[in-house]
C-alpha cells in the first residue's frame, strides 16, 4: 500500500487527515510505504476522475481518497485486523465525532497556527496555500492567527467534552486507543509539527491523553520532528 501525504519544507508530514489514516494503518499492523507530495502534486497524482485530496490511499491498482473513505476501504479489505469503523449506528455516531473533530478540533487550531503553518511550507506551496486558505476563512493569515495568546484559553475550554470522555479511561474510546482517539490526535499532530505555539496546559488531561498518543507503535508519530 502506497500513501500519498503532504510535507513541508521540512519534509516532516502534516496533514491533520493523513495522521488518522498513519495511526489506523498502525493500529491494524498494515505495512505501508509513503509518496511525499507538496500541494502543487496532487493534481498530478491522478488522471481523470474525481479531484483527490491528502490522505490517497493505493491499493491494489485502485486509489482510495478520503480519510474515512481508506478507514472503511482498510476495514474490509483485511477482515482480520481489528475494525475500526463499526457498521451501523456506532459508525453514524463515530462521523458525529469527526464533524466535532473538523469543528472545534481543526476549526479552533486552525485560528492558532495557520501562519506558523504557512511558513514552513515549501516555498512552492506557499503562494497557493496563502491564497486558498485566505479565501476560506475570508481573513489574511495573519489576522486569523493574531491575539492568539489571548485566545487560546477559549480553544483549551472546547475540548471539554475530551475530558469528560477521559475521565472514564486512557483513551478517548475506552482502556484501548481507536479511531476516535485517531481522529483527535490527527489535529493535535497537525498543530505539533507545524508550530512551536503551545495548543495544551501541561497539566490538562488531554495533555496526559496526546502524549500517549504519541507513544503509541513505538512512539510513531513522536519520531516525526515537532516544529
Ligand atoms: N475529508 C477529507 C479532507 C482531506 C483534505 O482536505 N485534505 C487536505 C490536506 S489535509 C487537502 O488535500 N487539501 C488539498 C488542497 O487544499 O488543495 C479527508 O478526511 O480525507
Amino acid at each position: 500500500m502506497l500513501l500519498y501525504d503532504l510535507v513541508n519544507a521540512k519534509r516532516t508530514h502534516f496533514s491533520p487527515n493523513s495522521w488518522r489514516v498513519r495511526m489506523a494503518l498502525l493500529h491494524k499492523g498494515l505495512p505501508f510505504e509513503v509518496r511525499d507530495v507538496l500541494f502543487g502534486d496532487i493534481p498530478s497524482i491522478h488522471s481523470g476522475g474525481d479531484k483527490l485530496t491528502i490522505p490517497t490511499l493505493a491499493h491494489e491498482g485502485r486509489l482510495v481518497t478520503d480519510s474515512w473513505a481508506i478507514v472503511q476501504h482498510l476495514d474490509a479489505a483485511f477482515p482480520d485486523t481489528p475494525r475500526l469503523i463499526a457498521a451501523g449506528a456506532e459508525g453514524h455516531v463515530l462521523k458525529f465525532f469527526q464533524y466535532w473533530v473538523q469543528n472545534t478540533v481543526h476549526g479552533g487550531i486552525a485560528r492558532l497556527i495557520l501562519r506558523d503553518l504557512h511558513d514552513g511550507l515549501d516555498p512552492a506551496d506557499q503562494a497557493y496555500f496563502r491564497a486558498s486558505r485566505e479565501k476560506m476563512y475570508k481573513q489574511t493569515l495573519e489576522e486569523l492567527q493574531a491575539g492568539r495568546e489571548e485566545r487560546v484559553d477559549a480553544f483549551r475550554k472546547s475540548l471539554q467534552p475530551m475530558r469528560m470522555a477521559l475521565a472514564h479511561g486512557p483513551f478517548i474510546s475506552g482502556e484501548q486507543p481507536g479511531y476516535a482517539d485517531y481522529l483527535a490526535f490527527g489535529g493535535f499532530m497537525w498543530a505539533r509539527v507545524s508550530s512551536p505555539f503551545q495548543l495544551l496546559a501541561e497539566d490538562d488531561v488531554v495533555h496526559a491523553w496526546r502524549e500517549r498518543c504519541l507513544d503509541l507503535y513505538h512512539g510513531a508519530a513522536r519520531q516525526e520532528a515537532a516544529a
